[in-house]
């Protein structure tokens, strides 16, 4: 199976305000590669975590480091006899939808189980567990009962007619729940993705919360399952913003390999073997991983499952889903014989123009863990045209991690807030105004696009460790606040990212001459 125009989304996550004045300021005239340059990866973990208190909902806490932000949505759900106070808002608007922010977590959990040594080593460990928290403690408010999920706040109509600081919201704060008669499979099953991964993140650090974690995942899984339905069915609001194109197959498949992860219970990798065909699990191959489509995602996971201790109808399975699994990896390194991940003349994975770097930041995590896992098992990755060791996967990551802080054509690194020259004009609503703290001056709905979107300057408030959407096909950039398919950064960019940094991190350290410098 193929895909074709499987993934063609967000294609209303922003508003286009105006597109007449379009002043193409193509930076690509200045190049500046520097790719022997060295980067300060301790930096950028430390500056991706710092991101996700930006971008916090709710009461925040007296330890918020980001300090123009400040208290807002705080009567979510209120009008519906709910709490829905807290969570994130996903990316340039103040929208709270559960699909990405739940993807979100499961990443960062994701990063944390793998990588938590490393990212304990760069000093971040107590930053990333809040950060999973902060989004975990929302999920839990919001799954009220078994067979109930709040799974969105605002709606994205409203809420890009303005301008506004999350602080001065006054568009609907309508709350959308899933429930039997409404159901919504992907959200449900992503959740209780998020919810076992944080599972096992919190599992010796705070076991009285992983075990309620533990529980919620459960029935929400159960209640994906057993009350299938798109979650863009039920919430009209979510479709043209975050639109299912892949459907919940994925999900369900998914989030049963994370329970599976986390409580090694057999009903779950069951669940996976049986309808790895039914589901697509072991069909598609596709050379994309987001947080719609998730595929190569949990080809993975299924493949990083020890076959010691599986029954021979299993080890099959598991092999067929390392085998697409092993096409994605392979398509990311450019050595299948046909389909692979087009390059940039500058060398990034190309995979669409509209946010492109969600999917350069979901294929180096992949390639990183797999890179880990060949390495621990002492193993190649077997491609059409070559077989490819771990030092080299990682190598190619390197390559990525680069091109995001700065070795590309452009000079700029796409993560805002690292080295000199980012993205001074982030499509982003609160990063773009004068911080409340220090005016509290309310902005209306249409003032802020007035007196705020369109101006010239940079915006007042670094929106540190936000990684924008990037560069376009030639590598060119344009930093606008309008240009949101280039400008606007999403929490599921910058996730990823935050265990790849802290493993480049502790190479550097511990190895800072011979290894580093060879990749
Ligand atoms: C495994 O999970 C299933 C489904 O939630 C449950 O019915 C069963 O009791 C669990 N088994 C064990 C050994 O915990
Ligand atoms: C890929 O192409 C090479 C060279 O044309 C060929 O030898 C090889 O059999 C192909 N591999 C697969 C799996 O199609
Ligand atoms: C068409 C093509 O060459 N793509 C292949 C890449 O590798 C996977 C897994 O081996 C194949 O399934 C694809 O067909």
């Amino acid at each position: 199976m193929r895909i074709g125009s499987m993934a063609e989304k967000r294609s209303f996550k922003c508003k286009p305000f105006t597109v007449s004045n379009f002043v193409v300021l193509v930076l690509s005239l200045f190049p500046k590669i520097s790719s022997s340059q060295s980067y300060n990866y301790g930096d950028a973990l430390s500056k991706s975590l710092l991101y996700f208190e930006a971008q916090r909902s709710g009461r925040l806490p007296y330890n918020q480091r980001v300090g123009w932000r400040h208290h807002s949505g705080l009567t979510d759900g209120l009008d519906q006899g709910v709490d829905l106070v807290g969570g994130y808002y996903d990316a340039g608007d103040n929208v709270k939808f559960g699909l990405p922010m739940a993807f979100t977590m499961t990443m960062l959990s994701w990063g944390v189980i793998q990588f938590r040594d490393q990212i304990a080593d760069g000093g971040e460990l107590r930053h990333a567990l809040e950060a999973i928290k902060w989004g975990i403690d929302y999920f839990i408010k919001a799954h009220t009962h078994p067979n109930v999920l709040w799974a969105q706040v605002g709606d994205g109509d409203t809420d890009h007619l303005c301008w506004q600081r999350p602080e001065d919201m006054t568009t609907s704060r309508r709350a959308y729940k899933l429930d039997e008669e409404n159901p919504g499979s992907e959200v449900a099953a992503e959740t209780a993705a998020a919810m076992a991964a944080a599972a096992i993140v919190f599992r010796t650090t705070n076991p009285h919360y992983s075990h309620l974690l533990l529980e919620h995942a459960q029935q929400l899984f159960e209640f994906g399952d057993k009350y299938r339905g798109k979650y863009d069915e039920t919430i009209e609001g979510a479709k043209g913003y975050y639109t299912s194109v892949s459907g919940y197959k994925d999900e369900l498949l998914w989030a049963a390999l994370w329970l599976y992860k986390a409580t090694d219970n057999s009903t779950y990798l069951n669940y996976a073997i049986q309808n790895a065909n039914a589901f697509g699990g072991i069909t598609w191959a596709i050379s994309e991983f987001s947080w719609d489509v998730k595929f190569a995602g949990l080809q993975l996971m299924a493949s990083l499952l020890p076959m010691e201790g599986k029954n021979e109808q299993q080890r099959q399975i598991l092999q067929q889903y390392r085998s697409k699994a092993e096409h994605y990896l392979c398509a990311c390194l450019n050595k299948n014989n046909s389909t692979n991940v087009q390059r940039t003349p500058g060398g990034l994975l190309y995979t669409r123009q509209w946010n492109n770097m969600q999917y350069v930041s979901t294929a180096v995590f992949s390639l990183t863990v797999y890179s880990d896992h060949l390495q621990s098992t002492n193993q190649m990755l077997n491609c059409h045209k070559d077989s490819v060791g771990p030092t080299e996967i990682l190598s190619f990551v390197r390559s990525q991690v680069d091109y995001i802080l700065g070795s590309n054509p452009v000079g700029v690194s796409y993560m805002v807030g690292y080295g000199a020259v980012y993205p001074k004009k982030v499509h982003h609503r609160g990063a773009s105004m004068d911080p409340y703290r220090d005016s509290k001056v309310f902005v209306g709905c249409t003032q802020g696009y007035d007196s705020w979107y369109g101006r010239q300057d940079p915006n007042p408030n670094v929106l540190v460790g936000a990684l924008v959407g990037g560069p376009d096909s030639k590598d060119g950039f344009t930093d606008r606040r309008g240009n949101f398919v280039q400008t606007e950064a999403c929490t599921y960019n910058t996730a990823p990212l935050v265990g790849v940094f802290a493993k480049f991190n502790a190479l550097e350290k511990s190895n800072s001459s011979s290894l580093v410098s060879s990749i």
